[in-house]
């Protein structure tokens, strides 16, 4: 009996703690607040940037404004708080910020070390190398004793790692701080390859000088699922996150965007009620109204238009859709339905 007593204790401490920690309100704190607050780059075309008049814009940016509309109907309610890479999980965990969405790659460690979850992959990549045209080189197994610039906190490094060495390449490593380090190295010749995922090397290398005079090696070196993260404590809030990626890759599918929303609030096809909620109760469990995805549409377009605007055909950077596209396309993304 004695031992019983203590055991019951701890029990019930540990429900306890999980109770407070299922618990944990970050919808209302932003509601509360009257805005998101989003973890991004530090500056990466496409992806999150910002112009000369303080204007955040790019794809994990516009993700973030989805997440505002479909909170506040309303887009423009967000603040974008900019993350080098060591910096961005210490800032989610201490709750400087809501939700990262800053081309982070989701792995076991990253959820293991960190007490963060992954709300799902809004951008499928793997890493690459850029190199100057003037190496003539036509394959990562030629890198042999390059000097290789990489930012510090990246999955880049690790990765890089493991290729050259099962490869037996001989390399060296200029690690960068920050991002705008490690483009000033490469483009001072502190290193004759940099290597990130393949998405930043075309953003990065859209700013460059003279774009043309370097070329992105073919071989892709390792898988990385970016999507937005949140901390574990919050499984309403992580639905909320998880389900507007979900959402905006559902409209794609269905066919609903920015520029045929307000039909689809008077369409009477089933699937399209239930997504923009003319005839379902689904937003109401997640804390928001029932045209949660509808405003986020609204705001930002389907997945597709958001991808094609940022960063795929009909912008600077010209990224094949590739494995983004929807699994009836021919990709890989793929979201469950909203039923
Ligand atoms: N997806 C990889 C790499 C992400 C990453 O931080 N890449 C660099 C490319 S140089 C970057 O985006 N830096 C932007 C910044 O630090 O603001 C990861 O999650 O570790």
């Amino acid at each position: 009996m004695r031992m019983i007593k203590p055991l019951l204790a701890a029990v019930a401490a540990f429900a306890l703690g999980a109770a407070v920690g299922a618990e944990a309100q970050t919808l209302k704190t932003v509601q509360d607040r009257g805005k998101l607050i989003c973890g991004v780059s530090q500056g990466i075309a496409g992806f999150s940037i910002k112009d000369d008049k303080g204007e955040w814009s790019g794809f994990d940016v516009d993700f973030c404004r989805a997440l505002a509309a479909a909170i506040f109907n309303d887009p423009s309610k967000v603040e974008f708080v900019p993350l080098s890479a060591s910096e961005r999980f210490d800032a989610l965990k201490n709750k400087q910020i809501d939700v990262l969405s800053r081309n982070s790659t989701w792995t076991l460690g990253r959820e293991n070390d960190s007490r963060l979850v992954f709300a799902g992959v809004t951008y499928y990549d793997g890493q690459a190398f850029l190199v100057p045209k003037s190496r003539n080189l036509t394959s990562a197994l030629e890198l042999d004793g390059s000097k290789v610039c990489i930012q510090k906190g990246t999955t880049s490094e690790p990765n890089a790692a493991d290729f050259f060495e099962t490869n037996h390449i001989n390399y060296e490593i200029v690690e960068g701080d920050k991002v705008a380090d490690v483009v000033s190295d490469y483009l001072a010749g502190k290193c004759n390859a940099l290597s990130t995922d393949e998405s930043q090397l075309f953003a990065l290398r859209s700013q460059f000088p003279k774009p043309a005079d370097h070329m992105i090696l073919p071989d892709v070196i390792s898988k990385e699922p970016l999507g937005p993260v949140v901390r574990q404590d919050d499984m309403q809030w992580f639905n909320i996150v998880k389900w507007v990626n979900f959402a905006l890759l559902d409209a794609e599918e269905m066919g609903v965007g920015s520029k045929t929303i307000d039909d689809a609030m008077k369409s009477q096809k089933p699937s399209v009620k239930r997504l923009v909620g003319t005839d379902s109760d689904l937003g109401k469990p997640l804390g928001l109204s029932n045209a949660w995805a509808a405003n986020a549409i609204r705001a930002v377009g389907n997945y597709g238009e958001m991808f094609d605007r940022n960063v795929g055909a009909h912008s600077k950077l010209g990224i094949p859709r590739g494995l983004n596209e929807l699994w009836d396309n021919g990709g890989i993304q793929y979201a469950p339905p909203i039923r």
